[in-house]
């Protein structure tokens, strides 16, 4: 009964004045009147400056101005951050600001992390330092440095573990970890044999030569290639890995793990060609550059 009242006077108010949904308060509480809008949050001051983990390189660590030195930075901030900027410092006091570094990308406005592979270059040997500086939005500023040695002198200068262990390879493929597992051991031989990054065919000529390289094999890529495809599949890669045994020998304490010095170590036996226990300049020097100087 009432219904059809109210409907009767919109379609009577329709006639003067229209008629719509919120003639169906007609009926309803009478509603308060609208508090008066509250103050939106206080803007929170932001004071706390961003926090800096470098991963790589570790600090006192060494490398040759000539290899390679992987940089892996990370930052957070509290409220937001901007890119977090790196310099290399060198003996004088001259600072660099390493540019060539990608950033990665996180769905955070808070956090930010930079990482590759840089080249020092030049003839100064020394002490350098990596700098790292964070900002946030509210310019707190902080920064991370990490003392690192660089070796300039001539290779053939060197004995061979100090080259080798600074040569900046290992640290290139042990994914910040300080070892090599079996897998990620043969995917760095994979990137040794695979001279161009490009693509991925290994060539027959260049496995016979890394064969003789390192032992003095002969024609393995014919040993490799088991079904004669004329590609190196992964399982071929395994496999052949397997049988030169270098994985076995050269984990000496049998952890499963390859660390830098086992590495060295491992390598020094096949590359001491003259058996008289040094690898002297004539026998690393053009090995360590081709297989290990990656960059
Ligand atoms: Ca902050
Ligand atoms: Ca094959
Ligand atoms: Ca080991
Ligand atoms: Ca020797």
């Amino acid at each position: 009964m009432k219904k059809s009242y109210i409907l009767l006077l919109c379609i009577f108010s329709i006639t003067l004045l229209g008629c719509d949904k919120d003639d169906d308060n007609l009926t309803g509480p009478i509603p308060f009147p609208s508090p008066s809008p509250s103050p939106g949050p206080t803007p929170v001051v932001d004071v706390t400056a961003p926090q800096i983990q470098v991963y790589d390189p570790t600090a006192d660590d060494t490398f040759l101005s000539i290899g390679a030195l992987s940089v892996y930075v990370y930052a957070i901030d509290n409220v937001a951050i901007k890119d977090p900027k790196v310099f290399l410092i060198d003996p004088t006091g001259a600072r660099t600001p390493i540019s060539s570094l990608y950033l990665n990308t996180f769905e955070s406005s808070k956090e930010r992390s930079l990482t590759g592979v840089i080249k020092v270059g030049g003839n100064l040997s020394g002490l350098y330092t990596i700098l790292v500086e964070a900002e946030d939005l509210s310019q707190n500023k902080s920064q991370v440095t990490v003392p690192v040695n660089i070796i300039a002198e001539d290779l053939a200068s060197l004995d061979f573990k100090t080259a080798f262990m600074a040569s900046g390879w290992f640290e290139q493929s042990d994914w910040n970890t300080g070892y090599l597992d079996l897998e990620r051991f043969n995917i760095a031989f994979y990137w040794i044999l695979n001279q161009n990054a490009w693509d991925y065919n290994i060539h027959p000529e260049y496995v016979d030569k890394f064969g003789e390289d390192f032992g003095q094999h002969k024609q393995l890529w014919s040993k490799w290639d088991v079904n004669k495809n004329g590609y190196l599949e992964n399982s071929e890669l395994n496999n052949g890995m397997a049988d030169l045994k270098f994985f076995e020998l050269w984990d000496v304490n049998q952890d499963k793990m390859i660390t830098e010095e086992e590495l060295a170590d491992g390598v020094a036996i096949l590359w001491d060609v003259n058996k008289d226990n040094i690898v002297d300049a004539k026998e690393f020097v053009d090995k360590l550059t081709e297989y290990f100087l990656l960059l």
